[in-house]
């Protein structure tokens, strides 16, 4: 083991999510996003992207559309990464996203420490890997399916969307997918399989799925899940089994965020 206190540093993430005024009051979502997006440039087929590197530092990946509001995640996490100068960026962002899930009220996801920081900014993967959330379920497989995820996995990992909410003033999409956005479950699957969606716009323009008094949204990207036959499958499963979505869950995360990291 390591003589660094990884330990400690998670102790200081859990503290710093509580936020009286910031969205539903917790970090713990965007922290969330912000590790998921380090390790959704991963590309199996030339071993390239994925959270070790921390590419997305250099202007080119924080400036890709998708990373938009993610500089804010980064912004929140600079005194940690002051009080602890040893851990990496890389290390840092995905033991944040680890540690709110849990503090969120979900499953603990194993993390193991050894990202580095690249310092050749050349090594940044092109930008355009991230999914869009307008587009249908070619789109989706084609994104997963490069990162080496299969269609379980998929349903699962976007089961992350029972934390959060999209902004307008970021991807231009409005409001949160679940009742209580800062609390981990298996709501999102419900609410999927009701009929309650209407495609419609958001203030900004952009069309997704409000339910009836537009409290909740679904991104087309999600609305995929159940109009897919493959994916609605697990999507019943998980709707059902809350126990069985935390259990895959902590794997497909831990696969997620060990996509490219070098291990001996
Ligand atoms: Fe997501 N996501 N996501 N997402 N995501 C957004 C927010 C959050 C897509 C689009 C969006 C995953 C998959 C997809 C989280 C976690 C995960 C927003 C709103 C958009 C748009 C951003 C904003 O306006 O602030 C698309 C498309 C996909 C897809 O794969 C097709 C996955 C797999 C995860 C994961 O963590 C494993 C979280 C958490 C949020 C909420 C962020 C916040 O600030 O709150």
């Amino acid at each position: 083991m390591s003589e660094h206190n990884y330990a400690a540093v998670a102790k200081s993430i859990i503290s710093i999510l509580p936020r009286k005024d910031y969205d539903d009051e917790s970090l713990g979502p965007l922290l969330v996003r912000l590790a998921w997006h380090s390790c959704a440039t991963y590309d199996m087929a030339t071993n390239t992207g994925g959270s070790n590197g921390a590419t997305m530092r250099f202007r080119m990946e924080a400036d890709d559309e998708g990373n938009s509001g993610l500089e804010t995640g980064r912004m929140f996490l600079e005194p940690i990464k002051r009080q602890y100068p040893w851990i990496s960026y890389a290390d840092l962002w995905i033991l944040a996203g680890c540690v709110s899930i849990k503090a969120l009220g979900g499953p603990k996801i194993k993390w193991r420490p050894g990202r580095v920081d690249f310092v050749d900014e050349s090594l940044t993967p092109p930008n355009g890997r991230l999914p869009i959330a307008s587009k249908g379920s070619d789109h989706v497989r084609n994104v997963f399916y490069r990162m080496g995820f299969n269609d379980q996995e998929i349903v699962c990992l976007m089961g992350a969307h029972n934390l959060g909410r999209t902004h307008p003033n970021r991807s231009g999409y409005d409001g949160p997918w679940v009742t209580n956005p800062i609390k981990f479950s298996n709501e999102f699957y419900k609410l999927l399989m009701t009929n309650d969606w209407q495609y419609t716009s958001s203030p900004t323009g952009r069309m997704q799925y409000y339910n009836h008094d537009k409290s909740l949204m679904m991104l087309p990207s999600d609305m995929v899940l159940v109009q897919d036959k493959k994916f609605r499958k697990y999507v019943k499963i998980y709707a059902l089994d809350k126990q069985r979505f935390f259990n895959d869950f902590a794997l497909a995360f831990h696969k997620l965020n060990e996509l490219g990291v070098p291990r001996r």
